[in-house]
């Protein structure tokens, strides 16, 4: 019996797998090869939400000690998914929390009587504190969400027999698929395997109606075929690692990535102390140590949107950097910054400046002719005070499909595609020069918490939530593609045959 919680919403992707002894090092995506067996927990777990006053009422009364059903009523959840996104209980909508996960799990018998084999409880992700208990054993904690863990639990599973110490080690094996390439940057370029790279693609979010964040085969093709469709060559994963099954797809497609940490919503002087520091640093090397191998992977990002015009800011952005780039010395650091190009403390420490702009949305909104002037000023400030290349990493604007206006007004299609016409003359004025990439913001629509600047959540996607286009997917789609037929290798190698027609080489 594996009973588990989480708080906030949770997508996990939990995972047993019996091996033979003599593994280190865990976190890899644990395959299935000859000496692996792998059993999936997905499917639908018991699960309660505490609601009682201090939300601690499972831990008094040790709900992980029984069957969950015994200490009150439960419901059924899907796992994976998000918990908010399922049931009609308004308070479950927006309820933050202990929520409990039950799943009782029966194992193969040569996992519970064979002493050789060794058995792992894997979290692939948990929103975004965990304890997980095994037998009403606490086994497992994680804190952080997004990013898997593990135990070894063989001894709360195993018929304890005496100590079999005669048995040596056996060996535990599993392929990874390999892709070898070289990452650089100069002063104006971003080099892969030693040529100009130019990232023309989205910023993205696991999210989609009912699924929530969990993660989901069927729309997790049907992205990549919209990136394929688009022409994008790249993404961010904003603002968190996204599952390892995405990236293992990115790999296989082509598909370049900025690899973000869950470093969000550090906006506050406070939010820059020691055990903060202590903390981000442990994600960075969670993040490293499970996407390292991944050759889509292009560039770390340890943060968006801090800030970085703090003097505390500085170092602590310097502290992180400095260890992610001693994790990984083969792969440059950013941090996506929205600051004034003179207050940023953080930017001396970056290998690619990463902008966040809202010209003609957020600032001077309604003036679409205003966005050329702000962007030239933008990129030239910026690259005079730090001669680094710079990637636009997000604009855009909040449409809603279906709102139509000539002259274009703002939320309507029109205004949105010609807010990124605007963009992209200016961008065009610096990408052969030192601008090196264009991340829309969104790739789809998402939800968000309520607010007054949200109509149903965030609609700044090209597409909608449902994956459709809007009008300004097609615009983006025909720049993109003639970016692509610019930049692409003369003599590039036979591609798979997924990859007809692809702009990725
Ligand atoms: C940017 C944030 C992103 C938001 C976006 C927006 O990085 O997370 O969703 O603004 O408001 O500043 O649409």
């Amino acid at each position: 019996m594996a009973r588990g919680s989480a708080v906030a919403w949770a997508a996990l992707g939990p995972l047993l797998w019996g091996c033979a002894l003599g593994l280190q090092g865990g976190m890899l995506y644990p395959q299935e090869s000859p000496s692996r067996e792998c059993k999936e927990l997905d499917g639908l777990w018991s699960f309660r939400a505490d609601f009682s006053d201090n939300r601690r009422r499972g831990f008094e009364e040790q709900w992980y000690r029984r069957p969950l059903w015994e200490s009150g009523p439960t419901m059924d959840m899907p796992v994976p998914s998000s918990f908010n996104d399922i049931s009609q209980d308004w308070r479950l909508r927006h309820f933050v929390g202990w929520v409990w996960y039950e799943r009782e799990v029966i194992l193969p018998e040569r996992w519970t009587q064979d002493l050789r084999t060794r058995v792992v409880l894997r979290i692939g992700s948990a929103h975004s504190y965990a304890i997980v208990w095994v037998n009403g054993v606490d086994t497992l904690e994680h804190e952080g969400g997004y990013l898997p863990f593990e135990a070894d639990i063989s001894n709360l599973v195993q018929v304890q027999l005496t100590a079999q110490t005669s048995l040596g080690p056996v060996s535990d094996f599993y392929t990874l698929p390999v892709g070898i390439r070289t990452v650089a940057v100069t002063k104006s370029q971003f080099l892969i395997n030693g040529k100009p790279f130019y990232f023309h693609g989205v910023n993205k979010h696991e999210d989609a109606d009912i699924r929530g964040k969990g993660f989901d085969w069927p729309l997790l093709v049907k992205d990549f075929n919209l990136l394929r469709w688009l022409g994008a060559n790249a993404f961010r994963t904003s603002h968190y690692p996204y599952a390892e099954e995405v990236m293992q797809m990115c790999d296989r497609y082509g598909i370049v990535v900025i690899d973000e940490c869950p470093g969000v919503g550090l906006a506050l002087p406070q939010f820059f102390n020691n055990v903060s520091l202590h903390h981000h640093m442990q994600v960075m090397e969670e993040v490293v140590r499970r996407d390292k191998n991944h050759p889509a992977v292009v560039m770390w990002s340890v943060a968006n949107e801090p800030a970085s015009h703090l003097e505390s800011a500085g170092y602590y952005l310097k502290m992180v950097i400095a260890h992610t780039k001693a994790l990984d010395p083969s792969r440059p650091v950013t941090f996506v910054s929205n600051s004034n190009y003179a207050a940023d403390k953080g930017a001396p420490y970056v290998d690619v400046i990463c902008l966040n702009s809202y010209y003609s949305w957020y600032h001077d909104y309604g003036h679409l002719e205003l966005i050329q002037l702000q962007l030239a000023t933008q990129f030239e400030n910026w690259y005079k005070k730090y001669q680094k290349p710079i990637i636009q990493s997000e604009y855009g604007a909040e449409t809603i499909a279906g709102f139509h206006q000539d002259p274009p007004l703002m939320f309507t299609e029109e205004y949105q595609k010609s807010l990124l016409e605007q963009y992209h003359l200016g961008l065009d004025q610096k990408r052969r020069k030192y601008v090196v990439g264009e991340l829309i913001w969104n790739f789809a629509d998402f939800m968000t918490e309520q607010s007054p600047t949200r109509v149903l959540g965030n609609k700044k996607g090209i597409f909608t939530r449902q994956r459709q286009p809007k009008s300004a997917a097609f615009l983006l789609r025909e720049r993109y593609w003639k970016i692509a037929n610019e930049t692409r290798y003369p003599h590039s190698v036979a591609k798979s045959q997924c990859l007809e027609n692809s702009p990725f080489t």
